[in-house]
């Protein structure tokens, strides 16, 4: 089933003009692995400004949730580690919390439960895997007060309009008195985002061929990755990150019982990710339907968690 859209995507994809791969299907194993190396990449300065704010300004945010119970319920929670940071201070605060990570990886959850589980032993953790549609379904119900995490800029990976489809889409399971924390990636010096797209060891490169192998694998494809080099690109105006794969050749590749032919220099639109200004983020946060924000930024004003009430 989950491989079957797989495979319906990729094949749309390569047929589009351009091409086009999506990056939510870089995550396998080897490419989730290349995503830890990009984290501890000097130049990947996204988790480390995230990191600040969570281990500085938690108390700042948690000063403005009046309720003493809270759901922490974390989208695409992954290992959970920086997540530790938020928890600590919320249980320092005296609050009362449940913790549900969502996650489309059951494996990840299994270890975030261990993790968080072994760092807080006192606190609840409600694990729920599957996509978002599955699983904010089942913490709808459910009676707390919640505070939805959104973290590490993921929001950045949706194009437009989607961004906005998507927290509203969130917001609809949510009610009075809830919260929406968002990690955002802020808007500067191109030079210092084009950097942590374009790192000179090539690493994110791999991250981008990875999923040219996945291809090769999982859906009987013969792509020579060694053809195609890797094209980073931010736009100051859009606040766009872009990132191509170029094909070095003229090339035909089998993939799934088909042909697909390459131009040489013929791009394939693999990723974007989006960076805001707080205008921006402030007209997403109404655009969505909530009520009003707050902003927390590190202290070179390079990345943001903004708190959206309901
Ligand atoms: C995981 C989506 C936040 O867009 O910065 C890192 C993925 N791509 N380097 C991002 C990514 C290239 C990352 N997100």
């Amino acid at each position: 089933m989950i491989n079957n859209s797989f495979e319906k995507d990729i094949l749309n994809g390569l047929n589009s003009q351009p091409k086009r791969l999506f990056s939510k299907y870089f995550y396998d194993e080897k490419g989730s692995s290349i995503f830890q190396e990009i984290m501890q990449m000097d130049s990947y300065y996204l988790p480390k400004c995230e990191t600040e704010i969570l281990r500085d300004r938690s108390h700042e945010i948690i000063a403005l949730l009046p309720n003493s119970t809270y759901d922490v319920v974390e989208l695409g929670a992954g290992d959970g580690t920086k997540t530790t940071l938020f928890l600590e201070a919320l249980l320092n605060s005296g609050k009362t919390i449940n913790y549900l990570p969502l996650d489309i990886s059951p494996d990840i959850l299994e270890y975030n439960k261990q993790v968080i589980g072994n760092k807080f032993p006192e606190l609840t953790i409600l694990p729920i895997a599957g996509d978002y549609f599955e699983t904010l379904d089942k913490i709808k119900p459910r009676k707390n007060p919640k505070i939805v995490l959104f973290m590490g800029s993921n929001i950045g990976n949706f194009e437009g309009a989607k961004a906005i489809e998507f927290l509203k889409f969130v917001r609809k399971f949510l009610s009075e008195g809830d919260f929406f924390l968002l990690g955002a990636d802020l808007k500067k010096h191109p030079q210092t985002i084009l950097r942590a797209y374009d790192d000179p060891d090539g690493i994110t490169k791999r991250f981008n061929l990875n999923l040219l192998h996945r291809i090769n694998k999982e859906l009987k494809g013969n792509f020579n990755p060694e053809n195609f080099d890797h094209f980073a690109s931010y736009d100051p105006l859009s606040g766009t990150t872009k990132s191509c794969l170029i094909s070095k050749a003229n090339q035909t590749v089998q993939v799934a019982g088909q042909s697909i032919t390459f131009e040489n220099n013929e791009p394939i639109h693999m990723e974007i990710s989006q960076k805001y200004g707080l205008r921006d983020l402030i007209e997403l946060r109404e655009k969505a339907g909530f009520s009003s924000d707050f902003h927390f930024q590190d202290s070179k004003a390079y990345f943001s968690l903004s708190l959206f009430k309901y």
